[in-house]
This record gives structure tokens, C-alpha cells and sequence, in this order.
């Protein structure tokens, strides 16, 4: 699309992120057992004052100024680990786990898991997995950086690791349902040696596998993680999610994402 180029010169994006027009949405993911929202994921969103409400891969794409990428990652940690404080003083008895999208260049940062650690004392995040971080498959199995030695003391500390988009670059290749779902099978190999909570199926997965999907969900299973179902847009896929053995799910089915209100108002209706 080309109103990417036009919005992604990079002063503009520093101004946006200096003016707030940087905003965070959050979506639920919910347990598809019970349907009570169990995560909520921070979603980064530039509400341009020309172009409307822009997602990351709108923007993101031509950014190539990682300092600023992380400074904008920054922002969107520091705002989740205020809203997990909150919601967990607020609403013990309704525990729910904020969680953030780390990008490779923010993963590669030695002082992540220091400056967490602060975040989570300064606003009362009691533990544990108040907060999770997500990763992508490409961040966690590339070997530019040691994913390993950067999630290890983060997951220390408290936190739930996410794997997300998992298997989106196989869908994207594999010739036929029976490929990708042995592909995506040995893809889960490798994160055994990671310290990992939670995996997210991609949604192109789940459509492109149909039937195999469950072997997928149990091989997640037999490494100790639970799954989620991404982009479960109808009732249809909410059926297919649990007959294939999903735990959680995500998508505009159950909730949007939207302002932190509207978190606070699930908490008033459960
Ligand atoms: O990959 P990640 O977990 O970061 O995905 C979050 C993105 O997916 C958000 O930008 C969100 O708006 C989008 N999203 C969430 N639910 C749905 C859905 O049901 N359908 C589609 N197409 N996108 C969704
Ligand atoms: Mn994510």
C-alpha cells in the first residue's frame, strides 16, 4: 500500500511518538473453555491526524532507525506494566495478564530485563505473569541474536514469554496441508530449549491446515504450551478452535481491540 511510504519518514514518526499521537489498544484473548478474558495484548496504533488509525505493519515497515523502534517499544512496556499494576490491584480476584510485542532490535537490548524488573517494582505489578511478552517465531529462532541469554532473566522475573505468528513464514511456503503440518511440527522442536509459556497459531495456519491443526495443538502440548488460536473471526472458527484442542483465543469473534476502558468495563460485567 503506498500511503505506508508516505507516513513512515522517520521524523515523522518521531514526532507522532513526541505528540502522542502513539496510542495503545488493548485486546482481550480469552480461554475458549470458559470465554473469560484471561490476556489482554497492548496493540500499538498511530492515530495519524491525515491517514486515521494506522497498525505497525503500516508504518513499522520502512522504519529502519532502531533506536527509535525500541524508544517506541519503550513506550508501549511502560504504559502495559501501569495498566497490569492497576488491573491487578484493582481486580485480584480477576487476574488478568497484560501482555506486549517485543521486536528483535528491543530482544537484542541489555538493559531489557533490568529496566522490567524497575518497571514492575514502580508500579506494584505483583507476580506472578501479571505481564507476558510476545516474540516472534523469526525473533526467537534467529541466530543474530541470542533470544536464549534475553528471554531467560526476563522470564525471572515473573513474566510469561510468548511465541506469536507461529508458523506464518511456513504457511506463506509449504505446498500442501500435509507439509505444512509436518513442517510446523518440526518447527516445535527447536523452542523446547527456550523458556517459553504460551505459542500463537497463526491464523493462516489454522486455515490452511484444516483438519491437521490438532496435531500441531498437541505437539504445542507435549512441549508444556498452551495455544492460541489467532484471528478467530466467527462462530465457525470458535467450533474449529475447540475441536482442534486450542486453550485460548483471540480474535474480533470475541473482542476488538480497543481503548483501556474497555478492559475496565469487562471487569464491572463478569
Ligand atoms: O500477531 P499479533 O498477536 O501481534 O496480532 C495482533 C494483531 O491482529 C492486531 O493488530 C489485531 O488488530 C489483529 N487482529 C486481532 N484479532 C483479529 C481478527 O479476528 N481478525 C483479523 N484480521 N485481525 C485481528
Ligand atoms: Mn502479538
Amino acid at each position: 500500500m503506498d500511503r505506508r511510504k508516505d507516513v513512515a519518514a522517520e521524523s515523522d514518526l518521531q514526532r507522532a511518538l513526541d505528540c502522542g499521537e502513539l496510542i495503545r489498544l488493548y485486546q482481550p484473548i480469552v480461554e475458549l473453555e470458559s470465554w473469560a478474558p484471561v490476556y489482554v495484548e497492548a496493540l500499538l496504533r498511530w492515530d495519524h491526524p491525515d491517514h486515521g488509525l494506522l497498525t505497525p505493519d503500516e508504518f513499522l515497515v520502512d522504519a529502519d532507525d532502531s533506536a527509535l523502534l525500541v524508544r517506541i517499544g519503550w513506550s508501549v512496556v511502560i504504559e502495559a506494566a501501569r495498566r497490569a499494576g492497576e488491573w491487578r490491584l484493582a481486580h485480584p480476584e480477576r487476574p488478568i495478564t497484560v501482555s506486549v510485542n517485543l521486536s528483535a532490535e528491543h530482544l537484542e537490548k541489555r538493559e531489557l530485563s533490568g529496566r522490567v524488573e524497575r518497571l514492575l517494582l514502580d508500579n506494584l505489578v505483583p507476580g506472578p505473569n501479571a505481564m507476558a511478552f510476545e516474540v516472534s517465531e523469526r525473533t526467537v529462532l534467529s541466530r543474530r541474536i541470542r533470544a536464549r541469554d534475553r528471554l531467560t532473566p526476563l522470564r525471572n522475573l515473573g513474566v510469561e514469554i510468548v511465541v506469536d505468528d507461529f508458523g506464518a513464514t511456513a504457511a506463506a511456503t509449504a505446498a500442501g496441508p500435509s507439509e505444512l503440518r509436518d513442517t510446523i511440527v518440526e518447527l516445535l522442536e527447536p523452542l523446547r530449549a527456550f523458556p517459553l509459556d504460551v505459542i500463537k497459531l497463526d491464523s493462516s495456519v489454522v486455515h490452511r491446515l484444516d483438519g491437521g491443526v490438532s496435531d500441531v495443538v498437541a505437539a504445542a502440548h507435549s512441549i508444556d504450551l498452551r495455544v492460541v488460536a489467532l484471528g478467530v473471526e466467527d462462530e465457525v472458527a470458535v467450533e474449529r478452535a475447540r475441536d482442534a484442542g486450542f486453550d485460548l483465543a483471540q480474535g474480533f469473534f470475541f473482542h476488538r481491540p480497543a481503548p483501556p476502558a474497555y478492559v475496565d468495563g469487562l471487569f464491572e460485567h463478569r
